[in-house]
């Protein structure tokens, strides 16, 4: 991964992705940070910022951006299927007061993370799954969208033919932090790329693929589904967070829980975070994790830094 992409609202340009680390030490401040190369869903959740708007509307309004975009293959429209050529969506949102929802195994919907807010606001529930999930968001009136593309019909024959399968990973895990000082934070995914159909990841599950304590921070990751939901992953992130580690040590220290967990493994997992006070920070396993963040600065995408070369 060696484009330098980068949204013109800061003056510096840079010509090399400078390594988020070298930066976070630093305590650097920013309102949204998210997963992977999405500066337009940075942007859209700049511009609830700048609106006014909830950080949970930052983070929904982030993620609606690849959930839209055919050329996200791990998020919503464009998404890659399942064995049965079933694009089937996994997400959740959760604010800085512990309130979350959460689908999980929802086919035909646009926005699942809409639909996970709606889950968080309109009932007493954190989580629906499957055809339940869908009922409530068609009583809910949330857009239909036939999810699978040809690219993904294509990419599916492909797979039956020859069974190889990449790292590749762009699920959307965005944090945002709004103009009160609030945070939540919003992830979603779907899922990993020819999984046997039923199966979900830790992308919806509150702990693993996305945590927010007001008083501590938020956390989100992205990357082998099955590694992160067993160390619940974002939550041991916050957690070290409360301990006072930084944000990027408390990332460094989830994906080190993975390592232990599933030391021969050549799978990416790989975390955000940011703190209560607005300071960024990632980790993945491996190298190849980008991370978008934007503040005073503008909206910039960076490398992360990762603990194992890659195999
Ligand atoms: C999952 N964590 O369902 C997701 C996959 C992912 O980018 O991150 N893809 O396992």
């Amino acid at each position: 991964m060696n484009r330098r992409d980068f949204i013109v609202s800061s003056p510096a340009l840079v010509s090399a992705l400078p390594l988020l680390s070298a930066r976070a030490v630093k305590g650097r401040t920013a309102q949204v940070i998210c997963t992977w190369n999405n500066p337009r869903a940075a942007e859209a959740a700049m511009a609830k910022y700048a609106g006014d708007g909830s950080a949970l509307d930052m983070v929904e309004a982030g993620a609606k951006v690849p959930e839209s975009d055919a050329g996200d293959t791990s998020v919503g429209y464009g998404g890659l299927p399942d064995q049965s050529g079933r694009v089937t969506l996994d997400a959740c949102i959760m604010d800085h007061e512990m309130n979350c929802g959460a689908v999980c195994y929802v086919q035909g919907y646009a926005h699942p993370i809409s639909i996970a807010r709606a889950v968080m606001e309109r009932t007493d529930h954190v989580m629906l799954a499957g055809a339940g999930a869908e009922a409530f968001a068609k009583k809910h009136a949330f857009a239909r969208k036939r999810l699978i593309t040809k690219n993904a019909k294509q990419a599916l024959k492909e797979w039956k033919r020859n069974q190889v399968q990449g790292n590749n990973h762009d699920t959307i895990g965005v944090l945002g932090r709004d103009m009160n000082g609030r945070i939540a934070g919003a992830c979603s995914t779907s899922g990993r790329a020819y999984k046997l159909p039923g199966r979900v990841g830790d992308s919806p599950i509150i702990g693993a693929g996305l945590y927010v304590d007001g008083a501590v921070g938020a956390a989100a990751a992205t990357g082998m589904g099955e590694h992160i939901q067993t160390v619940l992953g974002s939550f041991v992130v916050v957690e070290m967070m409360r301990q006072g580690k930084s944000p990027d040590e408390a990332c460094a220290m989830a994906v080190d829980r993975v390592i232990s967990a599933f030391p021969d493994s050549p799978e990416q997992a790989a975390f955000v975070a940011l703190s209560r006070d607005g300071v960024y920070g990632a980790h993945a396993r491996l190298a190849g994790f980008t991370v978008c963040i934007a503040g005073d600065e503008g909206i910039e995408v960076y490398d992360a830094n990762y603990t194992e070369a890659n195999r």
